[in-house]
């Protein structure tokens, strides 16, 4: 509180001794003003002078089919302490949300324009998610104590303003290795408020591999009943029940954000193989190196050694089982089939059809870069993790390139308990920040955490924040090349991180 109001102040002294007339440069005028810090940065920011004290009483109003928002709106008031009325088809409000798709040319999918004058709030998208997002920049406007309910002021004062607003990429992603250690619904939903206040639309869970499988299936109980018992040494085992999983992307979708369910496949595929030991080849050659056999589980580091039996055609009767089963449990457009690190004369036949099941129950697949090594549709989408496939078609990427974007990497070079293959340094959030996009099949950017010695919820926590802001960043901005400016943004979140009781690394850039 105490420093929301020396941050007030020096916002008055700033705007009496420099002015803010309109013609001055929007970057001068926020460097200049301390209190705003909006992350990601807005395409488009005007600060005017004064500020709008939000009144105890308040009254949303709201046009067509913007009741959601409205709810959203009033939620985040009453979190405020403060009270408000939703009133329909009036613009007498103070807060006015104007949800018109006739804005979708200017603002696109996701954009929205913020104006705080002395009238109060309006708030205009052409789509919920727009409505969405604005709110989101408002929230980042209001002081952090709002987040754990602790803010109860009177005065509560937010800049006068003028933003527009809309993202780069479609694609702002986070990926959580599940499958190596695991982290339930409770965590997830967690997870998903935090995107959500940093636009991130992209929840990827890396749902089965070696050590384990995270998702009940109806079809094929073994893989949870048995190989949702495994885990890496130490890490925690688990699964989502269907139920669950049902609930978390509902959850998902009232914050815009999709999940995307990988079922790693030919390799990383131990946990199926033990739940289900008729799939491995007689000879047991498809697990080479030996790393277990069934029925023990496997809870050991090693990657590349485990694969299906891609002689056998039963194989094949269980991809596409497995995979009309995830496509019936997911709402979004996407499965992720994984497809890294394996090595078989018969993968590229197997990445084909895999891509071709998927798309048959109507999903877009996606695959970790190696797939685009195949003969596979232009629709299948190519994650980029290591860029040293040469790809066969010119398909979209989801940029995850290791050296800038693989946060179970060290934040700081010599952190314990750390990944350090890719970079031996680490990945520190200036690497992040200074992550060129020139290629133009870019749809977007993800950054995984892959858990073989991430174990703990503190872990993940410490692994994700505050770099997953800086990634973020890069996905909505339209340009992301002063990163001492990013860092004086970032100071200013250091509080809300704590009002929402992240274990965050604690980043020199923060202090
Ligand atoms: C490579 S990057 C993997 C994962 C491991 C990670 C860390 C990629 C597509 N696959 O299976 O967890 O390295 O060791």
């Amino acid at each position: 509180m105490k420093s929301y109001i020396k941050n007030l102040l020096l916002f008055i002294l700033t705007v009496s001794v420099f002015g803010c007339s309109s013609s001055r440069s929007t970057s001068l005028i926020r460097e200049a003003n301390p209190t705003i810090a909006i992350i990601p940065k807005p395409q488009f920011l005007k600060v005017e002078r004064g500020m709008y004290r939000i009144p105890k009483n308040n009254i949303i109003s709201y046009s067509g089919s913007a009741l959601v928002s409205a709810e959203l709106l009033n939620t985040l008031l009453l979190k405020a302490n403060l009270n408000s009325k939703i009133s329909q088809n009036s613009d007498r409000g103070n807060f006015r949300i104007v949800e018109d798709f006739s804005l979708i040319m200017e603002l696109g999918e996701e954009g929205y324009i913020l104006d705080i004058n002395k009238e109060g709030v309006t708030l205009k998208a052409a789509s919920e998610a727009g409505i969405f997002y604005g709110i989101q920049s408002l929230r980042q406007l209001l002081p952090s104590s709002l987040e754990d309910g602790s803010l109860n002021s009177k005065n509560i004062l937010i800049p006068k303003l003028h933003i527009q607003d809309s993202p780069k990429y479609t694609w702002r992603g986070s990926m959580i290795d599940v499958a190596r250690s695991y982290f339930g619904i409770d965590y997830l939903k967690d997870h998903l408020d935090r995107m959500a206040l940093y636009k991130m639309n992209r929840l990827h869970l890396h749902l089965t591999d070696d050590q384990g499988w995270r998702l009940e299936l109806k079809s094929k109980p073994q893989l949870t009943e048995i190989g949702g018992n495994g885990s890496v040494k130490n890490g925690r085992s688990g699964y989502l029940s269907i139920e669950d999983y049902k609930k978390l992307q509902t959850y998902a979708k009232e914050r815009h954000i999709v999940i995307i369910p990988e079922i790693d496949l030919p390799g990383h595929t131990y946990a199926a193989l033990v739940s289900y030991p008729e799939l491995n080849c007689e000879d047991l050659s498809n697990l080479n190196p030996k790393m277990a056999s069934p029925p023990e589980l496997f809870d050991g580091y090693k990657v590349g050694w485990s694969k299906l039996c891609l002689t056998n055609p039963e194989t094949y009767n269980f991809v596409a089982e497995v995979f009309k089963e995830v496509s019936e449990l997911t709402i979004g457009p996407w499965i992720h089939i994984g497809g890294d690190e394996i090595k078989d004369d018969l993968y590229e036949n197997f990445i084909v059809k895999a891509d071709s099941i998927v798309r048959s129950f109507g999903k877009t697949p996606i695959g970790w870069e190696e797939v685009s090594k195949a003969k596979v549709s232009k629709d299948l989408i190519s994650q980029r993790w290591n860029g040293k496939t040469i790809p066969h078609n010119s398909s979209k990427v989801i940029e995850s390139i290791c050296t800038s974007f693989y946060l179970d990497h060290a934040n700081i070079s010599g952190q314990e308990h750390t990944n350090n293959w890719c970079k031996k340094s680490g990945v520190t959030l200036e690497d992040i920040y200074g992550f060129i996009d020139k290629e133009e099949e870019i749809i977007g950017v993800e950054a995984p955490v892959w858990t073989e010695l991430v174990i703990t919820d503190a872990m993940l926590d410490n692994r994700l924040w505050p770099r997953l802001i800086a990634v973020a960043e890069i996905g909505w901005s339209q340009s992301h090349n002063d990163f001492k400016e990013f860092s004086t943004r970032l100071k200013d979140h250091k509080l809300r991180l704590k009002a929402l009781n992240i274990d965050f690394f604690p980043s020199a850039e923060l202090d």
